[in-house]
């Protein structure tokens, strides 16, 4: 064989290899498909405030293709805006700063006319980046829910994805209505590292251990899994440090909800209507689980506004699978330059002809190295 049949020879090599990077990079993960009930004709308020999760868009995306108007937003002054915006629903993300009295006296005050639902999302103790203490548990206060946002973390060593602080929910709460209606389909969804729900005994000023003690009116939809264990990470040791120190292991919940004056409320230890880490989507970041994050959100509003207010109607979404794309083209053309690297007669033009995705995928996974790690390194929740 003459060189130039041999360079003839790995350049058609190289082409194949080029078009099964181009196959890979394009290929459907097959998974369950997963249809949706979402309301229409609903008004949303996402407010992410200062939150650490503050892309709802996924979530947006859905809700408004579906009939529905949601806005998202940093800043809105609740004292002077609410009462004339007609929301139906208002999510909070994991807001971290205090809000002022005339804010939530509006937001008690809304949440009263009644038919409507608040959200309020929460995240763990890590770093002390999220203060239960701050938002959460005042304003639940404020509208007397008997719910609570736990203080410190969970962990789980078995039911994760990847880590033990990315928490897989796997368990349903004590059956009801609401709980068997939201869950239904429900095998896994993930909560970043989260924090817990908790109950609160207002006649003895105590909590609740929401696990196997009911509340009248409110409901756990998802736990943690049996072995997921509560942490004090900010060594707080506060009221709202609850499963962190009431010495019982696993089957923390993660999400309930309370109907509570005409209005519901729903508190959740993770945002998991925002786009982080993919908790409002189907497959989880580093396993590529199959999830139903999406359906515990949207079956959750359903309940609250066509089951049981009969105020919105619903309409069925079917949600196409999703594509993966870089970790299988990163895997091939990394083992195709190996290759080619070999041989040494001809390497100059061929590795001009395939290392190129690559080389424009190098500072983008480099950028991306250095984002996680960043991120990582300030915070890990
Ligand atoms: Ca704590
Ligand atoms: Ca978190």
């Amino acid at each position: 064989m003459n060189i130039l049949n041999k360079v003839n020879k790995l350049i058609f090599a190289s082409i194949l290899a080029a078009s099964f990077i181009l196959a890979a990079g394009i290929a459907p993960v097959v998974a369950d498909t997963q249809d949706h009930n979402v309301i229409t004709g609903a008004s949303i308020l996402v407010y992410v405030g200062d939150a650490y999760h503050n892309e709802p868009n996924n979530f947006a995306n859905v809700y408004n293709s579906s009939g529905n108007a949601v806005t998202v937003a940093t800043s809105y002054d609740f004292a002077s805006d609410l009462s004339t915006d007609n929301f139906d629903a208002i999510l909070f993300s994991n807001l971290n700063s205090n809000m002022t009295v005339a804010n939530m006296t509006a937001i008690k005050t809304w949440y009263e006319l009644g038919n409507k639902l608040m959200w309020v999302a929460g995240d763990s103790d890590y770093g002390g980046f999220y203060i239960a203490g701050n938002f959460a548990n005042p304003m639940l206060e404020m509208v007397k829910s008997q719910l609570r946002m736990d203080a410190g973390a969970l962990a789980d060593s078995q039911s994760n994805d990847a880590a033990s602080y990315r928490v897989i929910a796997n368990e349903t709460g004590i059956s009801s209505n609401v709980t068997d209606y939201v869950t239904a389909g429900f095998k896994l969804a993930p909560f970043h590292g989260p924090t817990s729900v908790f109950g609160w005994d207002y006649a003895n000023s105590t909590g609740v251990d929401l696990r196997n003690t009911t509340l009248p009116n409110v409901n756990v939809i998802v736990n943690s899994s049996a072995a997921a264990t509560a942490l004090d990470q900010d060594t707080s040791i506060t009221v709202a440090d609850f499963y962190e120190y009431s010495n019982v292991t696993g089957n923390y919940p993660l999400m309930a909800s309370e109907k509570l004056n005409g209005s519901y409320v729903v508190v959740t230890g993770e945002v998991n209507f925002d786009d982080y880490k993919f908790m409002y989507g189907m497959f989880t970041e580093k396993n590529q689980l199959a999830h139903q994050g999406m359906m515990l959100v949207d079956n959750m509003i359903s309940w609250v506004f066509y089951k049981d207010f009969g105020t919105k109607t619903m309409v069925h979404v079917v949600l196409a699978t999703q594509t993966e794309t870089m970790t299988e083209t990163e895997t091939e053309t990394l083992t195709e330059n190996t290759t080619i690297s070999t041989t040494s007669t001809v390497s100059t033009t061929l590795t001009s002809t395939v290392s190129t995705p690559f080389a424009l995928y190098a500072p983008l996974l480099a950028i991306s190295f250095l984002g996680i790690a960043a991120l990582v390194y300030r915070k890990r929740n």
